[in-house]
Protein backbone atom coordinates (compact mmCIF):
# COMPACT_ATOMS: atom_id res chain seq x y z
CA UNK A 1 0.00 0.00 0.00
CA UNK A 2 1.08 3.62 -0.91
CA UNK A 3 0.54 6.91 0.56
CA UNK A 4 -1.17 8.42 -2.71
CA UNK A 5 -2.03 11.96 -1.11
CA UNK A 6 -2.78 14.02 1.67
CA UNK A 7 -4.53 17.29 2.82
CA UNK A 8 -5.51 19.56 5.67
CA UNK A 9 -8.96 20.79 6.47
CA UNK A 10 -9.62 23.54 9.13
CA UNK A 11 -13.37 23.46 9.83
CA UNK A 12 -14.38 25.81 12.84
CA UNK A 13 -18.11 24.75 14.16
CA UNK A 14 -18.16 26.92 16.75
CA UNK A 15 -14.37 26.24 17.67
CA UNK A 16 -11.15 25.72 15.24
CA UNK A 17 -10.12 22.02 13.98
CA UNK A 18 -7.41 21.11 12.11
CA UNK A 19 -7.81 17.61 10.30
CA UNK A 20 -5.41 15.86 8.14
CA UNK A 21 -6.67 13.61 5.74
CA UNK A 22 -4.29 10.60 4.15
CA UNK A 23 -5.29 8.96 1.29
CA UNK A 24 -4.01 5.65 -0.20
CA UNK A 25 -3.80 3.41 -3.75
CA UNK A 26 -6.03 1.22 -2.47
CA UNK A 27 -8.85 3.40 -1.64
CA UNK A 28 -8.71 3.62 2.08
CA UNK A 29 -8.14 6.70 3.74
CA UNK A 30 -7.24 7.87 7.26
CA UNK A 31 -8.08 10.97 9.71
CA UNK A 32 -5.38 12.46 12.03
CA UNK A 33 -6.47 15.63 14.67
CA UNK A 34 -3.89 18.70 14.16
CA UNK A 35 -5.90 20.72 16.28
CA UNK A 36 -3.44 22.98 18.11
CA UNK A 37 -5.66 25.82 20.59
CA UNK A 38 -5.29 29.34 19.02
CA UNK A 39 -2.28 28.25 16.99
CA UNK A 40 -4.14 25.83 14.34
CA UNK A 41 -2.92 27.63 11.09
CA UNK A 42 1.08 26.78 12.07
CA UNK A 43 0.14 23.55 12.33
CA UNK A 44 -1.79 23.59 8.75
CA UNK A 45 1.62 25.43 7.29
CA UNK A 46 3.48 22.62 8.87
CA UNK A 47 2.00 20.28 7.53
CA UNK A 48 1.17 20.91 3.90
CA UNK A 49 4.28 22.50 3.18
CA UNK A 50 6.57 20.88 5.06
CA UNK A 51 5.46 17.13 6.34
CA UNK A 52 2.88 15.92 2.94
CA UNK A 53 5.42 16.55 0.71
CA UNK A 54 8.10 13.92 2.68
CA UNK A 55 5.07 11.02 3.04
CA UNK A 56 3.40 11.19 -0.39
CA UNK A 57 5.17 7.61 -1.58
CA UNK A 58 5.40 6.13 1.66
CA UNK A 59 3.87 2.97 2.84
CA UNK A 60 1.67 3.59 5.10
CA UNK A 61 1.98 0.42 7.59
CA UNK A 62 4.94 2.13 8.71
CA UNK A 63 4.61 3.77 11.41
CA UNK A 64 7.55 3.24 13.59
CA UNK A 65 9.90 4.76 10.72
CA UNK A 66 8.01 7.64 9.36
CA UNK A 67 7.64 9.12 13.10
CA UNK A 68 11.20 8.35 13.04
CA UNK A 69 11.67 10.06 9.98
CA UNK A 70 9.20 12.98 10.88
CA UNK A 71 10.85 13.65 14.42
CA UNK A 72 14.52 13.07 13.69
CA UNK A 73 14.74 13.88 9.54
CA UNK A 74 14.11 17.49 10.39
CA UNK A 75 16.92 18.27 12.91
CA UNK A 76 14.67 20.57 14.93
CA UNK A 77 12.39 18.31 17.57
CA UNK A 78 9.68 18.75 19.52
CA UNK A 79 7.58 21.52 20.42
CA UNK A 80 3.53 21.90 20.47
CA UNK A 81 3.31 22.75 16.31
CA UNK A 82 6.17 20.09 14.91
CA UNK A 83 4.47 17.67 17.72
CA UNK A 84 1.38 18.14 16.64
CA UNK A 85 1.53 17.52 13.28
CA UNK A 86 3.23 14.57 13.62
CA UNK A 87 1.15 13.46 15.87
CA UNK A 88 -1.65 14.38 13.05
CA UNK A 89 0.29 11.90 10.75
CA UNK A 90 0.80 9.13 12.98
CA UNK A 91 -3.06 9.08 13.96
CA UNK A 92 -4.54 9.20 10.43
CA UNK A 93 -1.76 6.09 9.77
CA UNK A 94 -3.15 3.61 12.29
CA UNK A 95 -6.40 4.83 11.30
CA UNK A 96 -5.41 3.39 7.53
CA UNK A 97 -4.28 0.14 9.23
CA UNK A 98 -6.95 -0.35 11.13
CA UNK A 99 -9.04 -0.04 8.20
CA UNK A 100 -6.93 -2.16 6.19
CA UNK A 101 -6.85 -5.03 8.25
CA UNK A 102 -10.58 -4.36 9.01
CA UNK A 103 -10.03 -4.09 12.65
CA UNK A 104 -10.49 -1.86 15.39
CA UNK A 105 -7.63 0.33 16.29
CA UNK A 106 -7.42 -0.85 19.75
CA UNK A 107 -6.88 -4.56 18.53
CA UNK A 108 -3.38 -2.85 17.36
CA UNK A 109 -2.50 -1.63 20.61
CA UNK A 110 -2.88 -4.65 22.66
CA UNK A 111 -6.45 -5.44 22.35
CA UNK A 112 -9.31 -4.44 25.01
CA UNK A 113 -7.51 -4.49 28.48
CA UNK A 114 -11.05 -3.27 29.91
CA UNK A 115 -14.93 -3.12 28.33
CA UNK A 116 -15.57 0.45 29.10
CA UNK A 117 -13.31 3.92 29.57
CA UNK A 118 -14.02 5.39 32.94
CA UNK A 119 -14.60 9.39 31.88
CA UNK A 120 -15.05 12.39 33.69
CA UNK A 121 -17.27 15.40 33.34
CA UNK A 122 -16.92 19.08 34.09
CA UNK A 123 -19.06 20.88 36.19
CA UNK A 124 -19.02 24.44 37.28
CA UNK A 125 -20.77 27.77 38.50
CA UNK A 126 -20.40 31.38 38.92
CA UNK A 127 -20.12 30.40 43.06
CA UNK A 128 -20.74 27.77 45.16
CA UNK A 129 -24.52 27.06 44.95
CA UNK A 130 -24.02 27.10 40.95
CA UNK A 131 -21.32 24.73 40.86
CA UNK A 132 -23.04 22.27 43.12
CA UNK A 133 -26.35 22.46 41.18
CA UNK A 134 -24.31 21.05 37.93
CA UNK A 135 -22.99 18.44 39.82
CA UNK A 136 -25.79 17.14 40.45
CA UNK A 137 -27.01 17.84 36.85
CA UNK A 138 -23.97 15.73 36.02
CA UNK A 139 -24.22 12.70 38.49
CA UNK A 140 -27.95 12.46 37.32
CA UNK A 141 -26.41 12.04 33.90
CA UNK A 142 -24.57 9.11 34.75
CA UNK A 143 -21.03 10.68 35.47
CA UNK A 144 -18.93 8.70 38.17
CA UNK A 145 -16.55 11.38 38.23
CA UNK A 146 -16.34 15.54 37.91
CA UNK A 147 -14.23 17.80 37.81
CA UNK A 148 -15.28 20.70 39.72
CA UNK A 149 -14.61 24.45 39.38
CA UNK A 150 -16.23 27.58 40.69
CA UNK A 151 -16.21 31.24 40.48
CA UNK A 152 -15.87 33.25 44.02
CA UNK A 153 -15.36 36.81 44.35
CA UNK A 154 -12.40 39.05 44.29
CA UNK A 155 -11.01 37.60 41.31
CA UNK A 156 -11.47 35.53 37.76
CA UNK A 157 -11.07 31.53 37.75
CA UNK A 158 -10.53 28.75 35.38
CA UNK A 159 -13.27 26.78 34.44
CA UNK A 160 -16.31 28.86 34.65
CA UNK A 161 -19.10 29.35 32.01
CA UNK A 162 -19.88 32.76 31.51
CA UNK A 163 -23.22 32.50 30.70
CA UNK A 164 -25.71 30.12 30.89
CA UNK A 165 -24.32 28.28 27.89
CA UNK A 166 -21.27 24.99 28.31
CA UNK A 167 -17.56 26.41 29.19
CA UNK A 168 -15.11 27.11 26.35
CA UNK A 169 -12.11 28.57 26.87
CA UNK A 170 -10.86 30.09 23.17
CA UNK A 171 -12.81 33.32 22.70
CA UNK A 172 -13.38 34.62 19.01
CA UNK A 173 -10.93 37.80 18.29
CA UNK A 174 -7.66 38.37 20.00
CA UNK A 175 -6.81 37.12 23.71
CA UNK A 176 -8.90 38.25 26.42
CA UNK A 177 -7.68 39.32 29.50
CA UNK A 178 -8.50 38.74 32.81
CA UNK A 179 -7.60 39.33 36.43
CA UNK A 180 -6.04 36.37 38.63
CA UNK A 181 -5.48 36.36 42.76
CA UNK A 182 -3.45 33.25 44.49
CA UNK A 183 -5.14 34.40 47.94
CA UNK A 184 -9.00 34.23 47.43
CA UNK A 185 -8.36 31.23 45.20
CA UNK A 186 -6.47 29.41 47.99
CA UNK A 187 -9.32 29.95 50.33
CA UNK A 188 -12.31 29.33 48.27
CA UNK A 189 -10.95 25.82 47.26
CA UNK A 190 -11.36 23.62 50.17
CA UNK A 191 -14.79 25.16 50.93
CA UNK A 192 -15.76 24.54 47.66
CA UNK A 193 -14.85 20.71 48.12
CA UNK A 194 -16.11 20.57 51.66
CA UNK A 195 -19.73 21.59 50.40
CA UNK A 196 -19.27 18.80 47.82
CA UNK A 197 -18.44 16.06 49.50
CA UNK A 198 -20.92 16.86 52.07
CA UNK A 199 -23.76 17.21 49.44
CA UNK A 200 -22.77 13.94 47.19
CA UNK A 201 -21.09 11.78 49.95
CA UNK A 202 -17.39 10.10 49.23
CA UNK A 203 -18.69 7.89 46.56
CA UNK A 204 -18.16 10.47 43.32
CA UNK A 205 -14.16 10.95 41.78
CA UNK A 206 -14.00 14.53 42.39
CA UNK A 207 -11.42 16.30 40.66
CA UNK A 208 -10.16 19.67 40.40
CA UNK A 209 -8.09 22.20 37.67
CA UNK A 210 -5.68 24.57 39.10
CA UNK A 211 -4.28 25.48 35.47
CA UNK A 212 -0.88 26.20 36.16
CA UNK A 213 -1.74 28.90 38.34
CA UNK A 214 0.30 28.31 41.84
CA UNK A 215 3.93 28.35 43.09
CA UNK A 216 4.73 24.45 44.24
CA UNK A 217 4.67 25.56 47.89
CA UNK A 218 0.80 27.29 47.31
CA UNK A 219 0.25 24.06 45.25
CA UNK A 220 1.81 21.86 48.55
CA UNK A 221 -0.62 23.69 50.79
CA UNK A 222 -3.87 23.13 48.71
CA UNK A 223 -3.20 19.97 48.22
CA UNK A 224 -3.02 19.47 51.83
CA UNK A 225 -5.89 21.21 52.91
CA UNK A 226 -7.74 18.79 50.51
CA UNK A 227 -6.72 16.35 52.11
CA UNK A 228 -10.26 15.25 53.54
CA UNK A 229 -11.81 15.66 50.49
CA UNK A 230 -10.37 12.92 48.71
CA UNK A 231 -9.80 13.92 45.31
CA UNK A 232 -9.01 11.68 42.24
CA UNK A 233 -6.25 14.45 41.21
CA UNK A 234 -5.65 17.71 41.54
CA UNK A 235 -4.68 18.89 37.79
CA UNK A 236 -1.74 21.04 36.62
CA UNK A 237 -1.36 22.40 39.98
CA UNK A 238 2.26 23.99 39.26
CA UNK A 239 3.77 24.83 35.42
CA UNK A 240 5.89 21.93 34.75
CA UNK A 241 8.79 23.63 32.97
CA UNK A 242 10.51 23.18 36.40
CA UNK A 243 10.35 19.39 37.01
CA UNK A 244 11.56 19.73 40.29
CA UNK A 245 8.99 21.57 41.45
CA UNK A 246 6.74 18.68 42.09
CA UNK A 247 9.08 17.53 44.19
CA UNK A 248 7.84 20.28 46.68
CA UNK A 249 4.22 18.99 46.17
CA UNK A 250 4.89 16.22 46.68
CA UNK A 251 6.48 16.63 50.37
CA UNK A 252 3.45 18.37 51.31
CA UNK A 253 0.59 16.13 50.83
CA UNK A 254 -0.79 12.79 49.88
CA UNK A 255 -3.64 14.72 47.31
CA UNK A 256 -2.65 12.96 43.44
CA UNK A 257 -1.19 14.78 41.49
CA UNK A 258 -1.91 14.77 37.35
CA UNK A 259 -0.15 16.68 34.83
CA UNK A 260 0.94 16.78 31.04
CA UNK A 261 -2.05 18.27 28.98
CA UNK A 262 0.74 21.14 27.79
CA UNK A 263 3.37 18.19 27.38
CA UNK A 264 4.35 17.01 23.82
CA UNK A 265 7.03 14.40 24.36
CA UNK A 266 8.31 12.00 27.35
CA UNK A 267 11.25 14.13 28.07
CA UNK A 268 8.52 16.68 29.40
CA UNK A 269 7.54 14.12 31.89
CA UNK A 270 10.49 12.08 32.43
CA UNK A 271 11.83 13.12 35.74
CA UNK A 272 8.19 13.70 36.99
CA UNK A 273 7.94 10.02 36.39
CA UNK A 274 10.55 8.39 36.97
CA UNK A 275 11.05 10.37 40.71
CA UNK A 276 7.05 9.42 41.09
CA UNK A 277 6.04 13.20 41.13
CA UNK A 278 2.93 12.60 39.80
CA UNK A 279 -0.08 9.88 39.58
CA UNK A 280 -1.66 10.64 36.10
CA UNK A 281 -0.08 11.50 32.94
CA UNK A 282 -2.22 13.95 30.90
CA UNK A 283 -0.43 14.05 27.81
CA UNK A 284 -2.80 13.18 24.60
CA UNK A 285 -2.44 11.74 21.54
CA UNK A 286 -2.58 14.89 18.96
CA UNK A 287 -0.09 16.63 21.14
CA UNK A 288 2.36 14.42 21.61
CA UNK A 289 2.95 12.96 18.25
CA UNK A 290 0.29 10.22 18.07
CA UNK A 291 0.18 6.32 18.98
CA UNK A 292 3.64 5.39 18.30
CA UNK A 293 4.94 7.74 20.77
CA UNK A 294 2.19 8.13 23.62
CA UNK A 295 2.48 4.33 23.87
CA UNK A 296 6.04 4.47 24.85
CA UNK A 297 5.16 7.26 26.95
CA UNK A 298 2.24 5.15 28.80
CA UNK A 299 4.58 2.43 29.03
CA UNK A 300 7.69 4.28 30.93
CA UNK A 301 4.85 5.80 33.10
CA UNK A 302 3.37 2.32 33.46
CA UNK A 303 6.86 1.17 35.18
CA UNK A 304 6.37 3.61 38.07
CA UNK A 305 2.93 3.47 38.83
CA UNK A 306 1.54 6.41 37.25
CA UNK A 307 -1.63 6.17 34.77
CA UNK A 308 -3.20 8.10 32.08
CA UNK A 309 -5.61 10.48 32.04
CA UNK A 310 -5.56 12.01 28.54
CA UNK A 311 -6.53 15.54 27.96
CA UNK A 312 -10.13 15.77 26.77
CA UNK A 313 -11.05 19.50 26.08
CA UNK A 314 -13.65 20.64 23.42
CA UNK A 315 -9.70 22.13 21.32
CA UNK A 316 -9.22 18.27 20.65
CA UNK A 317 -11.40 17.41 17.85
CA UNK A 318 -13.91 14.28 17.92
CA UNK A 319 -11.15 12.76 15.48
CA UNK A 320 -8.66 12.89 19.04
CA UNK A 321 -11.28 11.90 20.90
CA UNK A 322 -11.45 8.37 19.37
CA UNK A 323 -8.37 8.22 19.09
CA UNK A 324 -8.13 8.78 23.13
CA UNK A 325 -11.03 5.86 23.76
CA UNK A 326 -8.98 3.22 21.19
CA UNK A 327 -5.68 4.08 23.61
CA UNK A 328 -7.30 4.06 27.38
CA UNK A 329 -9.14 0.62 26.02
CA UNK A 330 -6.09 -1.23 25.22
CA UNK A 331 -3.23 0.60 27.25
CA UNK A 332 -2.73 -1.34 30.77
CA UNK A 333 -2.27 1.67 32.76
CA UNK A 334 -4.88 3.57 32.03
CA UNK A 335 -6.62 5.80 34.81
CA UNK A 336 -9.24 7.66 33.55
CA UNK A 337 -10.21 10.10 30.35
CA UNK A 338 -11.83 13.66 30.24
CA UNK A 339 -15.23 14.19 28.92
CA UNK A 340 -16.08 17.77 27.44
CA UNK A 341 -18.80 16.88 24.78
CA UNK A 342 -18.46 18.61 21.49
CA UNK A 343 -21.74 21.20 20.03
CA UNK A 344 -23.52 19.08 17.62
CA UNK A 345 -22.24 20.98 14.80
CA UNK A 346 -19.13 19.44 15.47
CA UNK A 347 -20.46 16.13 16.35
CA UNK A 348 -22.06 16.37 13.03
CA UNK A 349 -18.97 17.21 10.93
CA UNK A 350 -17.73 14.67 12.51
CA UNK A 351 -19.62 11.22 12.49
CA UNK A 352 -18.34 8.96 14.94
CA UNK A 353 -19.18 5.48 16.53
CA UNK A 354 -17.82 5.85 19.98
CA UNK A 355 -20.79 6.47 22.66
CA UNK A 356 -21.39 7.55 26.29
CA UNK A 357 -23.27 5.25 29.24
CA UNK A 358 -23.46 5.11 32.73
CA UNK A 359 -19.94 7.25 33.43
CA UNK A 360 -17.96 4.94 30.55
CA UNK A 361 -17.37 5.86 26.96
CA UNK A 362 -16.79 2.74 24.24
CA UNK A 363 -14.71 3.67 21.24
CA UNK A 364 -17.03 1.31 18.70
CA UNK A 365 -16.26 -1.44 16.81
CA UNK A 366 -15.85 0.01 13.43
CA UNK A 367 -12.43 -0.54 11.67
CA UNK A 368 -9.89 1.97 12.17
CA UNK A 369 -10.78 4.72 14.42
CA UNK A 370 -14.43 4.72 13.97
CA UNK A 371 -14.47 8.49 13.00
CA UNK A 372 -15.22 10.65 9.68
CA UNK A 373 -15.10 14.10 8.16
CA UNK A 374 -18.35 15.28 6.41
CA UNK A 375 -15.95 17.88 4.20
CA UNK A 376 -19.29 19.32 2.34
CA UNK A 377 -20.28 20.28 6.47
CA UNK A 378 -17.41 21.36 7.28
CA UNK A 379 -16.84 23.54 4.01
CA UNK A 380 -19.78 25.51 5.48
CA UNK A 381 -17.63 26.40 8.94
CA UNK A 382 -14.82 28.51 7.70
CA UNK A 383 -11.59 29.22 10.09
CA UNK A 384 -12.46 31.93 12.45
CA UNK A 385 -9.68 33.86 14.35
CA UNK A 386 -9.68 32.61 18.52
CA UNK A 387 -7.68 32.35 20.96
CA UNK A 388 -7.22 31.98 24.71
CA UNK A 389 -7.10 34.29 27.50
CA UNK A 390 -4.49 35.67 29.01
CA UNK A 391 -4.09 36.39 32.44
CA UNK A 392 -3.00 39.37 35.05
CA UNK A 393 -2.21 39.50 38.37
CA UNK A 394 -4.72 42.61 40.15
CA UNK A 395 -1.31 45.08 39.93
CA UNK A 396 -1.33 44.13 36.03
CA UNK A 397 1.33 41.48 36.28
CA UNK A 398 1.00 39.17 33.36
CA UNK A 399 0.97 35.36 34.62
CA UNK A 400 -0.08 31.93 33.50
CA UNK A 401 -3.69 31.73 32.53
O1 LIG B 1 -6.63 24.73 24.98
C1 LIG B 1 -6.58 24.77 26.36
C2 LIG B 1 -7.62 23.85 26.96
O2 LIG B 1 -7.52 22.58 26.41
C3 LIG B 1 -7.45 23.74 28.45
O3 LIG B 1 -7.67 25.01 29.03
C4 LIG B 1 -8.41 22.74 29.00
O4 LIG B 1 -7.24 22.64 31.08
C5 LIG B 1 -8.02 22.15 30.30
C6 LIG B 1 -8.61 20.86 30.63
O5 LIG B 1 -8.22 20.31 31.65
O6 LIG B 1 -9.47 20.39 29.89
MG1 LIG C 1 -6.50 21.15 32.43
Amino acid sequence: MKITNAYVNITSPGRNFVTLKIETDEGIYGLGDGTLNGRELAVASYLTDHVIPCIVGRDPFQTEDIWQYLYRGPYWRRGPVTMAAIGAVDIALWDIKGKALNTPVYNLLGGKSREGVLVYAHANGKDIDHALEDVAKHKEMGYKAIRVQSGFAGSSTYGVAKGPGRYEPAERGLPPEQAWATEPYLRHVPTLFARVREMFGEELHLLHDCHHRLTPIEAGRLGKELEPFHLLWMEDPTPAELQEGFKVIREHTTTPIAVGEVFNSIWDAHDLIRNQWIDYIRTTLVHAGGFTHLKKLADFAELYHVRTGCHGATDLSPVCMAAALHFDTAVHNFGIQEHMPHSDETDAVFPHHYTFKDGQMFPGDAPGLGVDLDEELAAKYPYQRAYLPVNRKLDGTLTDW
